[in-house]
């Protein structure tokens, strides 16, 4: 759990909060792009001809290069937009077990995770964070996972999820 920015990791693979187009956008996605320059994104204008003529589903993971990262890949997934009367939780549990499988398959060591859906897509943080914690911990993926929050809200939310429903007691 670290408070910062994601393009920064010194890890193997970096996992990108992106949407079904994989061409780019804002948050998380716009600075992957930006600090790793283009050789991202015609990897993933690739990917997009080739495997995803629709797109990336929702839950499920790709990689590509990490162009100028320090990382060695990205790791490219979508979260789900977040909907108060319907439950979206397994989606975002499945983009973290999704990403982790492909860091594996990649032979990731290290990996670090935004909070996914938690900006744009408006899951709130309270909710999103247990589930993504214990979509991580359930894998049990031999793997050194980070999550890595950009502002102190979400520091302290996934701190929270991390500590336990027992903490106050
Ligand atoms: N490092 C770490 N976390 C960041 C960074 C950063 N550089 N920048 C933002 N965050 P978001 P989403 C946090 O909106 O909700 C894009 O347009 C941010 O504060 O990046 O899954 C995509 O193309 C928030 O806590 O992703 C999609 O269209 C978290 O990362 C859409 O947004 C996720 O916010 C995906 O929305």
């Amino acid at each position: 759990m670290v408070r910062g920015d994601l393009t920064d990791q010194d890890v193997d693979a970096v996992v990108n909060a992106a949407n079904s187009s994989l061409l780019g956008g804002g948050g998380v996605d716009g600075a992957v792009h930006r600090r790793g320059g283009p050789e991202i994104l015609q990897e993933c204008r690739r990917l997009r001809a080739e495997r995803y003529p629709e797109g990336l589903p929702p839950g499920e993971a790709v990689a590509t290069t990490a162009g100028r990262l320090p990382a060695r890949w990205v790791i490219h997934t979508v979260g789900p937009v977040y909907a108060a009367t319907v439950d979206r939780s397994g989606l975002l549990a499945s983009c973290h077990r999704a990403s982790l499988r492909v860091a594996q398959e990649l032979g990731a060591t290290s990996v670090a995770f935004p909070a996914i859906s938690c900006g744009i897509y408006g899951y709130p943080l309270h909710l999103a964070a247990p589930v993504a914690i214990e979509a991580v911990q359930r894998a049990g993926a031999d793997l050194d996972v980070r999550f890595v929050l950009f502002d102190e809200a979400a520091f302290d939310a996934f701190s929270s999820a991390l500590a336990g429903p027992d903490r106050d007691r």
